[in-house]
């Protein structure tokens, strides 16, 4: 039987749920339980990662590339200090790497350029419901953290954007599973070609295996906390704040 990714994931999701339904007879007067099973965020993320484990995201052949790759979200950044950074072709500009780490770094693109690189062609999933095919290529985030090294308190990576959305700052932010993942790069060619601003220029976050709001465009400063609390409206992104959208947005 052919089952699409989401379909088993869909399935995956009711088995896990009637796998702890049928403890509850034992098991729902426990409060301790309860706390443990947590959000259904939490529970499409562990039956995801679960059944997918460290699996790749799908990849496509050239061929079926989308001949139109939309921008959406933000086209571009009315910041300043941006704007000068574009106008000098982001000679000037360096990626902010701090929070819970061994070593602060502020890398230039020539450094990122410089690591080594993946290039994946993947599909582009929006909530609003459109699709697109295209090319990424970027160093893997673990190549940027690796340098850096992380803190052992370190469990979330936050993407400081340079945009803002209804009025607030754009940022978005993973656990380390995905961090690490390997199709999780910073993208800084789409198409084989430098990424333009509407689609995020200099560099955009590329996690294959979530959705399109959680594909940071902009990308200024990346932290590593310990907590997502105390950050903005403290549900780890700009969309999860504004609209409730779920933090883990698994495909
Ligand atoms: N900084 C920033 N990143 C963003 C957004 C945004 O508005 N600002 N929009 C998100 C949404 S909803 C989508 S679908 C994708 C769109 O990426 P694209 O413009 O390259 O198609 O970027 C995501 N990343
Ligand atoms: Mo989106």
């Amino acid at each position: 039987m052919i089952v699409s990714r989401r379909k088993l994931i869909g399935m995956g999701a009711a088995g896990a749920g009637g796998l702890l339904l049928g403890g509850c007879d034992k098991l729902n007067g426990s409060e301790t339980f309860r706390g443990a099973l947590g959000s259904a965020t939490d529970l499409t993320m562990r039956s995801q990662r679960l059944l997918m484990g460290d699996a790749l995201a799908r990849e496509f052949t050239e061929a079926e590339m989308s001949p139109v790759f939309k921008a959406n979200g933000s086209l571009g950044v009315s910041d300043p200090v941006y704007r000068q950074h574009f106008d000098q072709g982001f000679a000037q500009w360096t990626l902010q790497v701090d929070g819970l780490v061994k070593q602060p770094l502020a890398l230039p693109l020539s450094a990122l350029r410089a690591l080594p690189q993946r290039t994946q062609i993947t599909r582009h999933d929006c909530v609003e419901g459109w699709s697109a095919i295209g090319k990424w290529q970027g160093p893997p985030l673990a190549a940027v953290l690796a340098q850096a090294g992380l803190l052992p308190s370190a469990r979330y990576v936050v993407f400081h954007c340079a945009d803002m959305l209804r009025g607030a700052p754009y940022y978005e932010s993973i656990d380390l599973v995905d961090a690490f993942h390997p199709q999780t790069i910073l993208a800084w060619r789409m198409n084989d070609q430098p990424l333009s601003e509407p689609h995020g220029a200099p560099i955009r976050l590329r996690v294959e295996r979530q959705l399109g709001y959680k594909q940071a465009k902009y990308i200024m400063r990346i932290e590593l906390r310990d907590t997502l609390a105390g950050l903005h409206g403290g549900k780890g992104g700009r969309w999860e704040d504004a609209l409730g959208y779920q933090w883990y947005a698994g495909i």
